[in-house]
C-alpha cells in the first residue's frame, strides 16, 4: 500500500505590514511541526506569503489594465522562486526532507500576473507549477463594498489549465480557492488519474453580492471538496488562510478528505495550525475501479454541452 503522510498547514491572518521574513518564519515553524509528526509533504494555503491584497484597490487606474502607481501592488508579487526571502524555506525543507506546496502571486518577466501554487519535492526541487484557472471577484473598484475582491484586476486566468504530477509516489494535482467550487476542476484532474488534489484558499465570510450565502460558507466549502474527492476517487487537501485579516473575517476549517468523501482531519482553530493524516493512495482504486470506473461508466458523448457551452 502506498501512503503519503500529509500535513495541511493552515495559516492565520497575515497583516498588511508583515514582512516576507516574518511570514517565512511562520511557514518554517509549521514545516518543523510537520517533520516532527512524520509528514513528507506540507501544504500551505493560497497567497501564503502576503496579506490577501485583492481586498484593496491599489493602483490608480480605472480601466481593466493595471496602471498608475503600482508600488504597493507590485510589492506583493514574486518575480522569482525561490528568492531571497523564501530560500530559507526551501533550504530547511530540503534539510528535513519534507516537500511542500506553496501559494503566491507571480509577476513574470514579460509582465503577466498569476495566482500560483508550486509543488516542491523532498529534495527541494520545484516539480509542478499551477496557475489559478477560475478567477473570482471583479475587475474595477466597487466603492459600495466593505472590502474589494479585485482578483480579476490583479490576476490573469491560467493559459495552462489543470495538470497532474508524478511525485511523492503518487499522482498529484493542484487547484486554488475558487477552483474548488467547480466540478470540472476535479474531473479534469480525475481523468488524468489524480490521487491527491491540493487546494489552498482565502475565503471571506462576507460575500457582498449575496450575503444570504454568508452563513453557508463553511458548509459550501466542505460540500464541494468532499463531493470532488468522492466523485473522482481522490484525496483532497483543503488548506485555509483563515481568521480576521485586516478586519476581514475569513473561513478556516482546513481539512483532509479521503476518496470516500469523508473528512479524516480538520483544523480546530482559526490560526496557524497543522493537521495531518496518513493518506493511503491505494484507497483511490476502491472508487476509481468500482462505482467511478470512468472508462466503463462515463458517457462523455452525453456531456458535450460542457465543452461546447
Ligand atoms: N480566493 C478566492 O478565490 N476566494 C473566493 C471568494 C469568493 S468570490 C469573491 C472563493 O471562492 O472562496
Amino acid at each position: 500500500t502506498r501512503f503519503i503522510d500529509v500535513g495541511a498547514a493552515q495559516l492565520g491572518p497575515i497583516a498588511r505590514d508583515e514582512t516576507r521574513e516574518q511570514v517565512v518564519d511562520r511557514l518554517i515553524a509549521l514545516l518543523h511541526q510537520g517533520a516532527a509528526r512524520g509528514c513528507e509533504l506540507v501544504v500551505f494555503p493560497e497567497l501564503a506569503l502576503t496579506t490577501f491584497f485583492p481586498r484593496w484597490h491599489l493602483d490608480d487606474g480605472e480601466g481593466d489594465e493595471i496602471e498608475g502607481d503600482t508600488t504597493e501592488l507590485d510589492s506583493y508579487y514574486e518575480i522569482e522562486m525561490p528568492n531571497t526571502a523564501t530560500q530559507r524555506l526551501f533550504d530547511e525543507a530540503k534539510r528535513l526532507a519534507v516537500g511542500f506546496c506553496l501559494g503566491y502571486a507571480e509577476l513574470t518577466p514579460d509582465g503577466h500576473r498569476y495566482n500560483v501554487y508550486i509543488l516542491v519535492d523532498r529534495e527541494g526541487e520545484v516539480v509542478g507549477k499551477y496557475r489559478k484557472v477560475h478567477i473570482p471577484g471583479h475587475e474595477r473598484h466597487e466603492p459600495w463594498r466593505k472590502f474589494q475582491h479585485l482578483e480579476r484586476r490583479y490576476f490573469e486566468e491560467s493559459p495552462d489549465g489543470f495538470r497532474v504530477h508524478e511525485a511523492f509516489g503518487g499522482t498529484i494535482g493542484m487547484a486554488i480557492c475558487n477552483d474548488r467550487r467547480w466540478p470540472e476542476t476535479y474531473r479534469v484532474m480525475g481523468l488524468q488519474g489524480a490521487e491527491m488534489i491540493l487546494i489552498g484558499y482565502n475565503t471571506p465570510l462576507d460575500y457582498a453580492p449575496d450575503p444570504s450565502q454568508n452563513p453557508l460558507q463553511a458548509f459550501h466549502n466542505h460540500l464541494v471538496m468532499q463531493a470532488g474527492a468522492y466523485q473522482n476517487g481522490t484525496w483532497v487537501i483543503g488548506v485555509a488562510k483563515g481568521g480576521v485579516e485586516e478586519g476581514v473575517e475569513s473561513l478556516a476549517q482546513t481539512v483532509i478528505i479521503a476518496p470516500s468523501g469523508q473528512i479524516v482531519a480538520q483544523a480546530t482553530t482559526i490560526d496557524d495550525e497543522l493537521v495531518m493524516a496518513r493518506c493511503d493512495l491505494d484507497m483511490c482504486d476502491r472508487y476509481k475501479k468500482t462505482l467511478f470506473d470512468f472508462d466503463r461508466y462515463r458517457r462523455p458523448d452525453m456531456y458535450t454541452a460542457i465543452t461546447d457551452g
